[in-house]
């Protein structure tokens, strides 16, 4: 019996039922707000079958999804606080096998978010075989248990309903905010573009990698996608990029030729914290 338990710890046991198609613990809408005070060691303390690196799996049964949730950042520890602390129940609730991946901009050089997700992508494929990845912004808090973190057969983007645009989708081909690819959706597309640094452009950029890599975007309801935004202002190192229209014209000429075939980069470290992986990458400067 104490062997059953023990391999069961590392829920690799072979009569271990899988987990339903539907988490019988989603319970819908969430009530959303921040309490002042708190730390991460109450989310640690709120969270205790969550190991090293920010990884969970079901206690008693065996997930049908593994994801991994990719979310870049700098200077942003007091929204990851609130992220993790929404977000490790709400994936607790949905049965996933989960593991939750920071990657944070070394330096003070602008701000590059997609460059980022790439890194993320190679870094969480090289420790597990996730079949779900969720690029998800550091400051937007799903309010529904019932958008599950899981791959759809083609891109889903999943921030579609955010309270700062009045709950609904900003235009048709919005790809921003929360997004989720399986491996083969990430290379069909080449990845994500390397060279927008600073704000903006780079999520519609993505959005027609989409379609140019022969895919659709699919998406939750908008009664489920919804999203609170925690406010903030622009980032210092994070300016609106000028150049961004122009590069979007070009995307059709550009994405076979910069992506994930392209990224380079180098880890100054990783650290398996107890409520996340922290990846430091240094993503070098605009060409
Ligand atoms: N990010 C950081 N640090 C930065 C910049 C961006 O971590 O310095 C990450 C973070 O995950 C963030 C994401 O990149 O959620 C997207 O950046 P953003 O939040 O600046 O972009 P968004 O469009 O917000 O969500 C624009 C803020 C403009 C505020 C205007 C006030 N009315």
């Amino acid at each position: 019996a104490n062997l059953s338990l023990l391999v069961k710890a590392h829920g690799r046991v072979e009569d271990m039922p899988h987990c339903p198609k539907t988490s019988p613990l989603i319970g819908g809408p969430i009530h959303v707000n921040f309490p002042s005070g708190l730390t991460l060691a109450q989310v640690v303390r709120k969270n205790p079958l969550v190991v090293r690196g920010g990884r969970y799996r079901p206690p008693d049964c065996e997930a049908q999804h593994r994801t991994a949730i990719i979310i870049p950042h700098r200077n942003r520890e007091h929204h990851l606080k609130f992220l993790l602390y929404y977000l490790h129940p709400f994936l607790q609730r949905q049965q996933l096998n989960y593991g939750i991946y920071v990657i944070h901009q070394a330096g003070n050089y602008t701000f590059n978010r997609a460059k980022l997700m790439n890194v993320g992508f190679r870094e969480a494929m090289r420790e597990e075989d996730w079949d779900c990845l969720f690029f998800h912004d550091v400051d937007l808090i799903p309010e529904d248990d019932r958008n599950t973190y899981m791959c759809d057969t083609n891109p889903k983007h999943a921030a579609i309903a955010m309270d700062k645009f009045g709950y609904k989708l900003p235009y048709k081909m919005y790809f921003g905010g929360v997004s989720a690819l399986s491996p083969l959706h990430y290379l069909k597309m080449n990845g994500f573009p390397n060279n927008y640094w600073g704000w903006g452009g780079e999520d519609d950029d993505i959005g027609v990698r989409v379609s140019l890599g022969g895919m659709i975007i699919s998406r939750p309801s908008v009664k489920v996608g919804r999203y609170k935004m925690i406010k903030h202002k622009l980032d210092k190192g994070n300016d609106v990029n000028p150049r961004r229209f122009n590069m979007l014209a070009k995307t059709r000429q550009t994405w076979k030729l910069d992506g994930m075939n392209t990224v380079e980069y180098e880890v100054l470290s990783r650290d398996h914290f107890p409520l996340y992986t922290n990846i430091t990458v240094h993503i070098g400067t605009e060409a």
